[in-house]
């Protein structure tokens, strides 16, 4: 059915939204195959199988036509010195998608198969994922990282197109800037 026109309130302090839809936790066991160093995913998960990432949804729901909205919140870390990140997901249906950086510090890592690319993202910041480009977020701070996503209602999530084919590159911590390195030299 649809839905009637609303407002919703961004509760700052948690990256909750008021009111509320579903609210996904993804821990480290449910990252597996996705970080280069295999021990040391198995050593977090084994340990404290910490939380890796929050993604708080609005009550839009995902249906055709609609424009869900999502707050995603990656806690800073690494795992073998790759930054944490999300599993990351093309769309099976092609459609755009906008992501606005809340606080902290990450970037955005687009793949269309071919060539990847690296966005830059903080509080302000309005990323644009156009369609057929998979995507993943990345933390490469020391607090939250988080952000805002609006989406098509009916563009899906595939997450073993980026289990087959990667993301191009790994964001792995530096000395400075993060380093992205190609996913192929793993
Ligand atoms: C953003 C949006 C969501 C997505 C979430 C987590 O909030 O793109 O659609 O689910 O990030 O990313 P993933 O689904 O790749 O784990
Ligand atoms: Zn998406």
């Amino acid at each position: 059915p649809p839905i009637d026109p609303m407002s919703v309130t961004f509760r700052s302090a948690t990256g909750g939204m008021s009111p509320s839809g579903p609210v996904l936790s993804r821990r480290m066991s449910d990252l597996e195959g996705l970080f280069a160093d295999t021990a040391a995913w198995q050593e977090a998960r084994d340990g404290a199988d910490p939380v890796v990432y929050e993604v708080a949804s609005s009550p839009v729901p995902e249906a055709p036509g609609e424009l869900p909205q999502s707050i995603t919140t990656i806690h800073p870390g690494a795992v073998g010195g790759e930054f944490h990140m999300t599993k990351g997901h093309q769309h099976p249906n092609p459609q755009g998608e906008i992501y606005f950086g809340l606080s902290g510090t990450g970037g955005l890592l687009l793949f269309d198969g071919t060539t990847p690319k690296w966005i830059p993202m903080s509080p302000g910041v309005i990323g644009y994922i156009p369609p057929g480009w998979a995507h993943r977020s990345v933390n490469t701070g020391d607090e939250p990282y988080r952000f805002l996503a609006v989406y098509p209602g009916d563009a899906g999530h595939d997450y073993g197109w980026v289990l087959e084919h990667g993301m191009g590159w790994r964001v792995r911590r530096g000395a400075g800037e993060p380093q992205l390195v190609p996913f192929q030299s793993e």
